[in-house]
C-alpha cells in the first residue's frame, strides 16, 4: 500500500530526518542498567522504516551518532559502537526484503577499520535499491560536513582548476553530504530538547521542525503520521500570505 495517509504527493515530505534522543532518560525512567536505553533505542527505528517505506518517503535520515557523542564515557561509545556493528548486520535482511538502499554520511576516518569495512559493505550489497534510501549519520556534525566540503572546493583553486570568485552557495551546496538527494522537508527530534545539536545544517536550511517530548524508545509511528499531516498541512499555506490561503480555500 502506497501512501495510506492518502495525502497528496506534492504535500508529503521527500525526505525525513530524525534526531533520536532520550534513549539514556528512558533508561533511567525504566530503571535500566547503563547503556540499555540504547539497546531499547536500536528496535524503535524499525516501524518508522517500514512506515516511511510504505508511504512513499524518498530519504529517512537518522543520527545514530555525532561528532560530539566521542566525548560521552568511554564505554558508553564502546556500547555505541558495538550497537552500531550489531545493527548493521541485523538491519541488512531488512534492507533486502524492503529494496532499501543504506547511505552513511559523516567522518569515517575516525570510526574502526572493521566498521568502515561493514559500512561501505552494506553500502554496495544495497546500492540498486530504490524503494527508499535509509541514510544513517555516523560521526556526523553538520559543521564538518560544510567545512568538508570547503576544503574540497579550496583543494581545487589551490590546483588552480577553480577560481575562488567563482565559488557560490549553488557550488558549496555540490561537496556537502548528501547532494544527490531531496533537501530535508522535515526535521523531528524526540526526547523534549529544542537544538538541532549540529545535524543537517545546510540540508536543513528550509526543513520545517517537528519536537515532541516523547523518548526514542517510546516513539510510535502514530506520532510520526501526525506530524506528516501537520506538514501537510504547513505546506498549503508554504510562501502565502494568510488572506491568499483564505481565498483560496473559498475558491474550491
Ligand atoms: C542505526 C544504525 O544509537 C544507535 C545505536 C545503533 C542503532 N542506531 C542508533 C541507529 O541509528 C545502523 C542502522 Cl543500519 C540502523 C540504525
Amino acid at each position: 500500500m502506497s501512501n495510506p495517509t492518502a495525502l497528496a504527493s506534492d504535500l508529503l515530505p521527500r525526505h525525513i530526518a530524525i534526531i533520536m534522543d532520550g534513549n539514556n532518560r528512558y533508561g533511567k525512567i525504566n530503571h535500566l542498567g547503563e547503556g540499555q536505553g540504547h539497546i531499547a533505542g536500536k528496535d524503535a527505528l524499525d516501524p518508522v522504516v517500514e512506515y516511511c517505506v510504505s508511504t512513499g518517503i524518498e530519504v529517512l535520515t537518522v543520527f545514530a551518532f555525532s561528532s560530539e557523542n566521542w566525548q560521552r564515557p568511554p564505554s558508553e561509545v564502546a556500547l555505541l559502537m558495538q550497537l552500531l556493528r550489531l545493527t548493521i548486520n541485523e538491519q541488512m535482511p531488512r534492507m533486502q526484503q524492503y529494496r532499501i538502499r543504506l547511505r552513511f554520511i559523516g567522518d569515517r576516518g575516525q570510526l574502526s577499520e572493521d566498521l568502515q569495512a561493514l559500512m561501505a559493505d552494506a553500502e554496495a550489497k544495497t546500492a540498486d535499491f530504490t524503494a527508499m534510501t535509509l541514510v544513517i549519520a555516523i560521526s556526523y556534525g553538520g559543521q564538518w560536513d560544510i567545512a568538508h566540503a570547503a576544503k574540497q572546493l579550496a583543494q581545487q583553486v589551490e590546483a588552480g582548476q577553480l577560481r575562488a570568485e567563482d565559488i557560490d552557495k549553488e557550488m558549496l551546496g555540490e561537496y556537502v553530504q548528501l547532494a544527490d538527494t531531496p533537501a530535508v522537508d522535515m526535521l523531528v527530534r524526540t526526547g523534549g530538547e529544542y537544538r538541532l545539536s549540529n545535524f543537517l545544517l545546510w540540508q536543513s536550511a528550509y526543513a520545517e521542525l517537528f519536537f515532541t517530548q516523547t523518548l526514542w524508545p517510546d516513539f510510535k509511528v502514530s506520532e510520526l503520521a501526525t506530524m506528516i499531516a501537520e506538514f501537510a498541512q504547513r505546506q498549503r499555506r508554504f510562501g502565502k500570505t494568510s488572506e491568499q490561503v483564505v481565498t483560496e480555500q473559498q475558491t474550491r
